[in-house]
């Protein structure tokens, strides 16, 4: 039997959960003397799909005493009435200080191109990594000098496309929940300059994107060595470094985040803001001469990771909206409309589909709008949150995840959901919602080529009347412990962090706590590395496909796609609070 928390904690108002294993009868919550301060009822959900177990939930939303705690499940007279407990966890207005910090803290650990410092980085040193000149790929003789950024994930390779995607996340964190994101202090080499250290942080990887434009405003798709580093510290990996050729996609995303982040940044630096606003006119000026999708593949002899997509039409009308949003010109309103008329998914916010930004850009511009747009763009976050709430209603821990989506880096799916209520919820959509959330359909199911159709029945459903914030602190809850693993997905954070992740620092430092704030990329049904299959057996339930083994990357890689949802998701719950 288990009993799974949040491990963070939780803040004093709101939603405030255990799940059980042990569907019916009470529970309690101790406090670390011991002493029971609590006592509740709990709600049998029944059995949940995506755990493979029957399901209850211990409620103590109305408990509001900050301090540390434990939830017990009560036991009955058959076992001696014996209670299981969970771990520990704190209540209180400030639980999410650390998370919040080491999730953004994560970046500098991931920083390229320079020595990470004992004061800045504590014991998780490491010299300069491939600082070298990069190669173009297919013409070698040309040399280019692109250090910086961050590394994308368990791999040393730098991607565009992936960073754009992470940029989204944590420019959008900074623009809609200001208070929150300026306020972290993150002690990094830039701090105490009078710029709030977010937007230092990601200062080093737009510096790189600017590196990545070509004169014409074409940008590479990629910098990395041939092929993947062995697990060494990057200073190690010496292997040459090549850019790969331009995409449209990498263009486009790099107009759209430079855009965006020249609004940004213009208070603190108005040069490096002109720069930006540049950089992404340029880089749109070659989209308008480049109107056909160039797509990208991995050439032969390149093994590194592709991120290639079938189109690029998200990513052309994300630039468009963030230009407009940037210059409020006509012409950059007509683009946008246009791209329109060909269909791609409105409120995704990934690193390939990327329709949502464009969304959030046009509607948070404070630029003239068409009323029709607007609606349209509310109207698609209304649904899409709408039927996120209808999934997680039929999950018994609250996440909104389909048991049958559960794939490479589902964590980010998760946090990705919980975006979407936050954004919901600022945009003021709620009642919407709520509203729409009653005749909303669960997702149809995706399928395997050649897989055949099967009727879906229906699980049990529990209507829990939660807000949007609560939706979104589900999603939270989840990552932090609250699954049927009740394992922790950030490193250092919760009294079961998981520690092992596919991420070459972490195993060739010799030390044996990862460094903190790092978001595993979570259970996937289908584990795609010959690790993972071996070391879940097939037929385990989804949610609990998940094993905290640094070989396994299909299973257990970070990336800074992974974490930027996740910090955004923490930053919307502490503005939102406001200590509370
Ligand atoms: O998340 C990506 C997954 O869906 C792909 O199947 C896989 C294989 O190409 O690549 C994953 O993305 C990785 C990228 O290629 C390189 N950096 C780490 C990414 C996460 O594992
Ligand atoms: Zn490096």
């Amino acid at each position: 039997m288990g009993v799974y928390v949040n491990q963070a904690g939780y803040l004093l108002k709101g939603e405030k959960r255990a799940v059980l294993t042990s569907p019916s009868g009470r529970f309690f919550l101790e406090d670390e003397e011991g002493k029971e301060v609590y006592r509740g009822e709990v709600r049998e959900f029944g059995f949940d799909r995506s755990s493979g177990d029957q399901v209850g939930t211990a409620d103590f939303s109305e408990f509001e005493t900050p301090g540390v705690y434990r939830v017990c499940a009560e036991g009955d007279a058959e076992n001696g009435g014996v209670s299981e407990k969970s771990l520990c966890f704190p209540v209180g207005g400030n639980v999410y200080d650390k998370l919040l910090h080491d999730l953004m803290k994560a970046y500098y650990f991931l920083r390229c191109g320079c020595e990470l410092k004992p004061e800045y980085a504590g014991e998780y040193v490491h010299a300069a990594c491939h600082t070298g000149y990069a190669s173009e790929w297919e013409n070698p003789s040309v040399k280019v000098e692109v250090s910086g950024g961050w590394h994308d994930a368990g791999d040393y390779g730098r991607y565009i496309t992936a960073g754009a995607c992470a940029l989204a996340h944590l420019l959008y964190a900074y623009k809609m929940f200001p208070k929150t994101m300026k306020e972290l202090q993150l002690q990094i080499p830039e701090s105490g300059s009078g710029v709030p250290d977010v937007l230092s942080e990601c200062r080093v990887e737009l510096e790189w994107f600017l590196k990545m434009q070509k004169s014409d405003g074409g940008v590479y798709h990629k910098a990395t060595t041939a092929r993947h580093a062995a697990f060494v510290m990057p200073e190690e990996d010496r292997e040459p470094l090549y850019v790969l050729p331009v995409s449209s996609m990498a263009t486009a995303d790099l107009a759209a985040v430079c855009a965006l982040a020249s609004t940004i940044y213009r208070p603190y630096d108005g040069a490096f803001a002109d720069r930006l606003a540049q950089a992404a006119e340029k880089s749109y000026q070659w989209l308008k001469e480049n109107p056909e999708f160039l797509g990208f593949r991995n050439p032969p002899g390149c093994g590194t990771g592709e991120y290639g997509e079938r189109d690029d039409l998200s990513n052309r009308f994300w630039a468009a909206a963030e230009l407009y949003a940037l210059t409020g010109e006509e012409r950059y309103h007509r683009d946008l409309e246009k791209a329109l008329e060909q269909s791609f998914p409105l409120t995704a916010l990934g690193y390939g589909e990327v329709g949502g930004f464009g969304l959030l850009a046009y509607l948070l511009s404070g630029r003239k709008q068409k009323e029709e747009l607007r609606e349209r763009f509310l109207e698609a976050f209304v649904k899409e949150a709408a039927q996120r709430v209808r999934v997680s209603e039929s999950c018994g821990y609250g996440v909104s995840m389909m048991e049958w989506e559960y794939f490479w880096g589902s964590n980010m799916g998760v946090m990705k959901h919980g975006m979407t209520f936050a954004i919901a919820d600022v945009l003021g959509l709620e009642d919407r919602v709520r509203k729409a959330a009653e005749t909303a359909e669960l997702p149809k199911k995706w399928r395997w080529p050649g897989e055949p159709e099967e009727e879906v029945v229906p699980g049990p459903r529990e209507q829990r009347g939660w807000n949007m914030r609560d939706h979104a602190a589900a999603q939270l809850d989840y990552l932090m412990g609250l699954n049927a693993l009740g394992i922790s997905y950030v490193t250092g954070n919760g009294e079961r962090a998981y520690n092992n992740p596919h991420l070459r620092p972490a195993y060739a430092d010799g030390i044996e706590a990862c460094m903190p704030g790092m978001v595993s990329g979570g259970p996937s049904a289908h584990p795609a590395d010959p690790d993972g299959k071996r070391l879940v057996p097939e037929g385990t339930p989804s949610m609990k496909s998940f094993v905290d083994d640094w070989r396994c990357y299909s299973l257990n890689e970070i990336t800074i796609y992974w974490n930027s949802p996740a910090v955004f998701v923490t930053a919307y719950l502490k503005e939102k609070a406001g200590g509370r």
